[in-house]
């Protein structure tokens, strides 16, 4: 069914720690994933950003593979701490560091590629971190995001008209402070971190991303915008949920539960200007922290113009009888892949966490417009195939399943547009190719290209070379 719009924008994205190395060119300042990755004994199966994809030294190349790939657009993240290097407003802006973004959004345009630009995908700098705890001081942390979105702007707003501001808050706020496998690692539930508060960190994490994203919005729409006119908005990632037994309403409660636990801890302040939803409230209590009216205000003045979208899978809910612990930051719900008759949410990827859902992420999606009432840019979305992670390089650039997946969640996009009414603008595919993923290290393969980390190669799968073709199959004419 042909139902992208025909300016439909479509390319691939990737993060700055995950594919850049050159960690040490240009003093470029430490992140909170340089510290992270290098903690002894390793909370990374060993693997570290110092070289990754070496993307530093050969962007020019992978962008020829992006032309050849016929990708309109290309999402990236820049590395605060290559511009700031050691993060503050009142710190020293890096000219190195603003050269080199400065050419690499120059090689993106020479090749006729729109520049869709994260100010922070979770590489946090280091020198935040030891001077204040970064997250965990709201106060101090929104204004030194501030003066680095402010610089980007300067520097890069006149080429640049496509801004997000974080990627996955959540992410950054329960994998760094409750369960501590990303950086910084805190933790009071995991016994590989030294320090930290499950019960409180998260929350006040969470709600300085939200300021440090409606301090960089305002900021734009009130000295940027008149002038660059350009588009801003924030990645939120979510899995959409569906009750283990449809015929318990407790389940349903679950599921709409586990969904606000996610999205609405963000979406509520930032697209409704409103307090947090009140089941986090009701749940948390004085543990969420409050929005003055001076947060408000600067809420107000941050109307974003897209919703980003981060999604790759679907779970079953399930409500749990016992009342939720302290350390709960799920909506006390029981997460499956399995409903009460034993149905499968989806086929496994090549990720234990990863099952492919198009029908629900069409209801992600629908449910998503409805709620927020923006237009959705799907900001990542993709998967390893099965068994990728053993395989050879020939092996791995015969890539069915993620031509299926990618297939299918387009096939997805296209119901939610035609048959739902939701305005769906543009697709990022997760990744241009292999890189660092995080604290799985190198195993997960999640790219279009085959990266060979002993040489460095490049090698196109074959997902690469036909997704053009599945999204101008599904193109209206203009
Ligand atoms: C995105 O996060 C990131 O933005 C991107 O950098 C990353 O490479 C990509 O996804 C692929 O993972 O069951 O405990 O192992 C998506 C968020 C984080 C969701 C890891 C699933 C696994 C949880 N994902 N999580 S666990």
């Amino acid at each position: 069914m042909a139902a992208l719009p025909a300016d439909f924008e479509w390319g691939f994205a990737t993060a700055s720690y995950q594919i850049e190395g050159g960690v040490d060119e240009n003093g470029r300042g430490k992140s909170i994933w340089d510290t992270f990755c290098h903690a002894s004994p390793s909370r990374t199966k060993g693997a570290d950003g110092d070289v990754a994809c070496d993307h530093y030294h050969r962007y020019p190349d992978d962008f020829d593979l992006l032309q050849r790939y016929g990708a309109k657009a290309y999402r990236f993240s820049l590395s605060w701490s290559r511009i700031v290097p050691l993060g503050g407003r009142n710190d020293a802006v890096s000219e190195p560091g603003i050269a080199f973004y400065s050419r690499l959004i120059d090689a993106l345009l020479a090749r006729g590629i729109t520049p869709w630009v994260t100010l922070y995908h979770w590489d946090l700098p280091q020198g935040l971190h030891d001077r204040y705890g970064g997250w965990l001081d709201v106060d101090e942390v929104q204004r030194d995001f501030e003066r680095y979105a402010r610089v980007c702007y300067e520097r890069f707003g006149g080429r640049v008209k496509h801004w997000i501001t974080l990627n996955e808050p959540w992410i950054q706020s329960i994998f760094g402070y409750a369960t501590g496998v990303n950086a910084p690692g805190r933790s009071s539930t995991n016994d590989q971190a030294a320090e930290g508060d499950s019960a409180t960190e998260p929350w006040i994490a969470g709600k300085a991303l939200i300021m440090s994203h409606a301090r960089a919005v305002a900021l734009y729409n009130n000295e940027f915008r008149p002038q660059q006119r350009g588009k801003i908005g924030i990645s939120l990632n979510g899995d959409f949920y569906e009750p283990w037994d449809a015929a318990d309403p407790r389940d349903h409660e679950a599921v709409e539960r586990r969904m606000q636990f996610h999205i609405g801890w963000f979406a509520n302040p930032i697209f409704l200007r409103k307090d947090y939803p009140p089941c986090m409230r009701q749940q948390l209590g004085d543990r969420l922290p409050r929005f003055s009216d001076a947060d408000f205000a600067i809420l107000g003045d941050a109307e974003c113009d897209f919703y980003g979208m981060n999604y790759y899978t679907s779970q079953f809910a399930r409500h749990r009888e016992e009342p939720p612990t302290e350390t709960d930051f799920v909506g006390n719900v029981e997460e499956l892949a399995e409903n009460k008759e034993g149905v499968s949410v989806g086929p496994l990827s090549g990720v234990h966490w990863l099952r492919s859902c198009p029908d629900m992420f069409r209801k992600h999606l629908t449910r998503i417009y409805r709620l927020y009432g923006k237009p959705i840019y799907i900001t990542e979305n993709g998967c390893p195939c099965p068994g990728e992670d053993k395989m050879t390089r020939e092996e791995a650039v015969e890539d069915p399943f993620r031509i299926a997946y990618f297939e299918s969640h387009l096939d997805a996009i296209c119901k939610a547009i035609k048959e739902d009414g939701s305005v769906i603008s543009g697709y990022f595919a997760w990744s241009l190719m292999d890189n660092l993923e995080w604290s799985d290290g190198y195993g997960v393969r999640f790219g279009v290209t085959f990266t060979d980390y002993e040489t460095l190669e490049r090698t196109p799968k074959k997902s690469a070379l036909v997704f053009k073709s599945l999204v101008e199959e599904r193109q209206v004419s203009a």
